[in-house]
């Protein structure tokens, strides 16, 4: 058997190829049978290249369905996907491309001048261009391919994807994800959320993390249904599509920003059957603003890169959980089916019922490892396999785990996750600065934002906005603090280690009102 994740998402597309699978915020239509020959033309093309199995194909291009295609056409010429934010600088693509030594680069024209350097260093033989409007010279090789490909022969443990992330200490790692740890997820949450023929998917996220590219994307094409596709979260827009939509995933933020529209209302969702939410903390305001604005209550469920899905608020009733089928709000639901969730102390208990301590997991979709780096992969296991996942929760009586907090040093900003131990050390080289310490605080937009706290050095004087401007130079935009501030000193605790939980106390009211 082929375990090919295309074979399996291929063998789910309708009968009748010619129907729209895609049509794009800017008019286009696509069939399935354009999804078919294009990601055939393009895993044409990489086959044509000659590269040896599982080569990584490492991509950083605005959205659009051409970026769709390519991942699609890197699945089913059985190699490894590997999405870059189009935020990220070259500072940040260099460590990447360096990490991954990717065999073929694809990047946006207008970045082709840069990167392509950072690749040919990093010994990339191929850079193709893809911009968000049908060109680049991906496409124009691509022309010359054939439609018809028989894809890759996969096993089910063979890499398909590697996403960076930063797990809970240290550089960014490649969190490898195989064919079935993204095919045995996509299906279960198939069933689990109930998608049924005539579904419609709202697609409004960025197809460079699990969120967008996996889960969304997985969904739809897995049940055969169509999508909305928006280039850009644009949430007037959104709305307008939910009278021919039933099914949107979005971060938080994207809530937060339909609410402010007066546009959202019960008869402009009447349609629709489905809102889910996650990547970051759903505020229990939001939850109950929606409810009581749209009629509708969104499901909330948790994941990870290295996991994609591991727990969801029941859609429908839950035999597993004695029938319950209620969506509550603050919390991320029920382990889903096949993943094994406990709470452990430091001390490698495991607790019962509302103790708090670290969330561990375990399941067909957990990742194999970190791309080669086998320390950081055993740091992360338990002894009988459990990953830790580095958030804190418990699990209540009635089987509902919430998350409280992070151990992992981690601010999730607008569903994008700043690692501040990178920020700071991009911020302590700057001319003048002794230290920096940033902390994540409530913001009403993106839940949570960066605030930098910055010692100089005696005798200089630093200035907060060239902090600021100088990190907009370097780091991709979503990681720049919102404010910065100079001050004398840093809280200490005894063993002298900055305290940022008094730092997070200081500035928590600096966006919403204490
Ligand atoms: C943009 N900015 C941000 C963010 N996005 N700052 C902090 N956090 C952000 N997320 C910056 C912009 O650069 C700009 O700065 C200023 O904030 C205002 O930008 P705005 O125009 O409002 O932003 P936007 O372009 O509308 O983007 C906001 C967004 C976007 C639509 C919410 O951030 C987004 O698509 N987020 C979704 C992320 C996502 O898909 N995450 C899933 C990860 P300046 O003015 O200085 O330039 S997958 C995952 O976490 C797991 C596995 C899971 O469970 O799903
Ligand atoms: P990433 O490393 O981008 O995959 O982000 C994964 C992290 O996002 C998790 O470890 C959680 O901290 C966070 N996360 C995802 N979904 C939720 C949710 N519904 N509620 C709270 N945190 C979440």
């Amino acid at each position: 058997m082929n375990h090919n994740l295309f074979v399996a998402l291929r063998a789910a597309f309708p009968h009748d190829l010619t129907a729209t699978a895609v049509e794009t915020d800017n008019g286009l239509h696509y069939s399935w049978q354009d999804l078919e020959r294009a990601s055939a033309m393009l895993a044409n093309l990489l086959s044509d290249l000659d590269l040896p199995p599982r080569s990584r194909v490492a991509v950083q291009v605005e959205k659009s369905v051409e970026a769709m295609l390519l991942y699609l056409a890197t699945l089913r010429a059985g190699h490894v996907f590997l999405p870059l934010n189009t935020a990220y600088q070259s500072a940040e693509v260099a460590y990447f491309v360096g990490n991954a030594e990717p065999a073929v680069v694809v990047c946006t024209g207008k970045n082709f001048g840069w990167v392509s350097k950072i690749a040919f260093q990093a010994g990339t033989r191929h850079v193709f261009t893809l911009n968000d409007d049908r060109t680049g010279s991906l496409l124009e090789r691509a022309a010359h391919h054939s439609d018809q490909h028989t894809p890759a022969h996969c096993g089910p443990d063979d890499l398909a994807a590697i996403l960076y992330t930063s797990g809970t200490t240290g550089r960014s790692k490649g969190a490898m994800l195989t064919h079935d740890n993204l095919f045995s997820n996509a299906r279960m949450l198939k069933d689990y959320w109930g998608w049924v023929p005539g579904d419609v998917l709202i697609h409004a996220l960025p197809i460079f993390h699990v969120h967008g590219l996996f889960v969304a994307l997985h969904g739809a094409l897995l049940n055969g249904s169509p999508m909305l596709w928006h280039a850009k979260f644009d949430p007037k827009r959104v709305i307008a599509d939910m009278a021919r939509a039933s099914v949107f995933m979005g971060v938080p933020t994207l809530y937060v920003r339909m609410l402010a529209e007066p546009t959202l209302t019960r008869a402009a969702v009447a349609r629709m059957r489905l809102f889910i939410a996650g990547s970051a903390p759903l505020l229990i305001e939001t939850f109950k603003d929606w409810q009581t604005r749209t009629g509708h209550t969104i499901l909330e469920r948790y994941g990870m890169s290295e996991t994609a899905m591991l727990t969801s608020n029941p859609y429908a009733a839950d035999a597993r959980y004695g029938g319950q089928s209620e969506r509550r709000g603050a919390t991320v639901g029920f382990p889903l089916p096949g993943v094994s969730l406990r709470v452990q102390d430091d001390a490698g208990h495991t607790l019962g019922v509302d103790e708090v301590g670290g969330i561990q997991v375990k399941g067909p979709n957990v990742f194999k490892a970190y791309w080669r780096m086998p320390e950081k992969t055993a740091e992360e296991f338990t002894a009988d396999g459990f990953f830790k996942t580095g958030d804190v929760g418990a699990v209540d009586a009635r089987g509902y785990v919430r998350i409280v907090g992070r151990s992992k040093d981690l601010i999730i900003s607008g569903g994008y996750n700043v690692y501040p131990a990178e920020v700071e050390s991009f911020i302590n080289e700057m001319p003048g600065v002794a230290e920096s310490a940033l902390v994540g605080v409530p913001h009403p937009d993106f839940g949570e934002v960066g605030v930098a706290v910055v010692i100089a050095k005696p005798g200089t004087h630093v200035a907060p906005d060239a902090v600021v401007a100088a990190l907009k130079a370097s780091l991709a935009n979503f990681k720049v603090p919102k404010q910065c501030f100079v001050v004398a000193e840093l809280p200490r605790n005894t063993m002298g280690k900055v305290q940022k939980n008094l730092l997070r106390d200081q500035y928590k009211a600096l966006f919403v009102p204490a």
